[in-house]
């Protein structure tokens, strides 16, 4: 009988060994037991997904990098930046490119008015004047806590306006206090004309 107990108590360790790191992935770890972290992100093929931040010197703005690598993405350059912050910037002024974020709800982050989870987008080039050839378009968290869930990112080639093909796009996500960059380019036609990333928190 007491070898049978002592092979039990092997058998229940095993378990909670092997159940540790998924029950990790529930509560992320790290310093603080509320920091916001990334679970998993899906970057479309050929997106060149830059996990690493190299600082090139100081921040330069509407180029959705975070040259200075301090976790914030274009910082003093008049946009609203946030916990949450997805940006994208392309030089070709004329063509038109979107940035649609969709909360974990689903719901469209749209100009002048926030999701229910605080999710506001500042600007939409090159239609608004205040563009003036720098194409940025932003989206962040304006109000509350970050929701939980999966982002769905999409940057769609709207309209190429004379421009020519193929137009290329940067992305940059700042998550908690990681920041992310990706290039995609954009052309029209099916498979070409937007690409989808996902950051689920
Ligand atoms: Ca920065
Ligand atoms: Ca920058």
């Amino acid at each position: 009988m007491p070898r049978r107990h002592r092979l039990v108590a092997v058998i229940a360790l095993a378990s909670a060994a092997l159940l540790g790191p998924a029950a990790c992935l529930d509560a992320p770890g790290g310093p603080a037991k509320d920091a916001l972290s990334v679970r998993d992100v899906k970057a479309p093929e050929g997106a060149g997904l830059e996990l690493a931040c190299t600082p090139t010197g100081v921040e330069l703005c509407f180029d959705a990098r975070d040259n200075n690598c301090n976790g914030v993405i274009d910082e003093g350059c008049g946009l609203h930046t946030g916990i949450l912050q997805f940006v994208i910037a392309w030089e070709t002024a004329e063509a038109d490119v979107d940035l649609n974020v969709y909360d974990p709800a689903g719901e469209l982050a749209r100009l002048g008015e926030s999701t229910s989870t605080g999710l506001l987008k500042d600007r939409d080039c090159p239609r608004n004047g205040e563009c003036q050839g720098q194409n940025v378009e932003n989206v962040f968290l304006a109000e509350g806590e970050p929701r939980r869930g999966r982002y769905r990112v999409v940057v769609r080639l709207d309209k190429l306006n004379g421009a020519a093909p193929p137009i290329k796009v940067r992305l940059g996500a700042r998550v908690g206090q990681r920041s992310y960059g990706m290039t995609v380019e954009l052309a029209p036609g099916p498979g070409t004309e937007e690409k989808t990333f996902e950051f689920t928190l």
